[in-house]
């Protein structure tokens, strides 16, 4: 495949759409933060890398309440007009799409009008702070048939994309362990405020959990799309840094996350799970982890090493049995044939624009793009029973 890849010959232009002929996908971004940026540079790449699919995303509209703000994002990224009320750009005929990349707690009441305005709605993760405000969401864009999904990107990236293909396949056999870990060290400091820009996160009632809701969430999805439904969980919780001040007040107030969160579970498939994550790891900024071991064979994973894919196959020879490290560069591997050539890495940005890829695709096939907001209730209800019996210090079904 390497070789062919170096050595093809350019496609001849007939048999792909010019940008004039792909339907355009008119999308109002609301919020221009961190995740503002991936999901902007996602849909600005997409038709250079993936020039198969029929949509255009035309970034038509950001909204965001600091209108200064949203001007100097306009024309940095390229955004043809600027709202500051979500309810304004809802209401604008010339919008075909919403994506939500605000606060969680403004997810439920923006998807919710969006879908009942009819547009279609792309929102980041997690789908809101809980599993109550999270049904109408569902409920909302399932009643309007608009198509939806959620930024759980982790899932595109190509290593993860493969082991979902490998554990398909069968090679693992019966599975008996899934673990996970995401580790972060960014709160550590007392003088850290809660709320505000990217701090909300820290402030419970607008983020609705810390750790769980805001990195286990991306374990869960990804566990859940690999190794299956999760049944029951017995969950340890966390707050190291109990009072903060906030951002918005300029009082020290009490700190209601969680800082940290352990827990184990069963899945349906009788397999065990073991999850951990905080924001007090030193030394680790986001080591988001995966293992999973089968009778036959296990995969590893490591977003620090993203392009690799660590493989052990009890089938091997037992003389050069052992664990193989697996450069996941190549055009046989999941999405990389759009990419460069073998050997030549991709990042983390490109989870984003291959979840734009696969969302532009699943409009000209109708299969939905996954995972929906109904999936994304899925990991909403594992991230409950999590915080439940934490609080509770009691197993939990999901
Ligand atoms: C938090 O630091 C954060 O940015 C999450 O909000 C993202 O979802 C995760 O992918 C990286 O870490």
């Amino acid at each position: 495949m390497g070789v062919i890849r170096h050595l093809r010959k350019p496609k001849i232009l007939t048999t792909i759409q010019t940008m004039s002929e792909k339907k355009p996908l008119n999308i109002g971004l609301v919020g221009y933060g961190f995740m503002g940026r991936t999901h902007s540079n996602g849909y600005k790449r997409v038709n250079d890398f993936f020039p198969d699919v029929e949509y255009r995303p035309v970034l038509k509209a950001i909204c965001a309440r600091n209108e200064e703000r949203a001007n100097d994002f306009a024309s940095q990224w390229g955004f043809e007009s600027v709202e500051t009320d979500w309810k304004a750009l809802i209401a604008r005929d010339d919008i075909d799409a919403i994506d939500i990349c605000t606060p969680n707690d403004t997810h439920a009441s923006i998807a919710i009008a969006a879908a009942e305005a009819g547009k279609m709605v792309l929102c980041e993760k997690p789908l809101a702070r809980t599993t109550e405000e999270s049904l109408p969401m569902v409920e909302a864009v399932e009643r309007a048939g608009v198509a939806n999904t959620v930024w759980y990107n982790y899932r595109r990236v190509p290593a993860v994309t493969l082991a979902k293909q490998i554990i398909e396949s069968g090679k693992l056999g019966k599975i008996f362990h899934y673990r996970a870990n995401f580790l972060q060290d960014w709160t550590i400091s007392e003088e850290l405020p809660q709320g505000g820009e990217g701090l909300w996160r820290l402030d419970a009632a607008a983020a609705g959990s810390g750790v769980t809701g805001d990195l286990l969430a991306h374990c869960i999805d990804t566990a859940i799309w690999l190794n299956g439904s999760i049944s029951d969980v017995s969950a340890v919780t966390e707050t190291f840094i109990k009072e903060r001040v906030h951002t918005d007040t300029g009082e020290k107030q009490a700190v209601t996350i969680d800082d940290a969160c352990l827990f184990h579970c069963h899945f349906a498939n009788g397999s065990l799970g073991l999850f951990e994550s905080t924001r007090y790891a030193r030394g680790h900024k986001a080591l988001y982890t995966l293992e999973i071991n089968g009778e036959n064979a296990s995969i590893r994973w490591d977003l620090h090493d993203l392009n690799r894919l660590e493989y052990f196959d009890h089938s091997d020879e037992s003389t050069v049995r052992g664990w193989r490290s697996i450069h996941i560069s190549d055009g046989d591997h999941p999405y990389l044939d759009k990419w460069w050539v073998p050997g030549l890495c991709i990042g983390y940005e490109h989870t984003f624009v291959h979840q734009v890829a696969d969302f532009l695709s699943s409009l000209s096939s109708g299969e939905p793009c996954k995972p929906t907001f109904r999936d994304a209730l899925e990991t909403a209800r594992v991230c409950d029973a999590v915080l439940a019996s934490a609080a509770e210090r009691s197993w939990k079904d999901v």
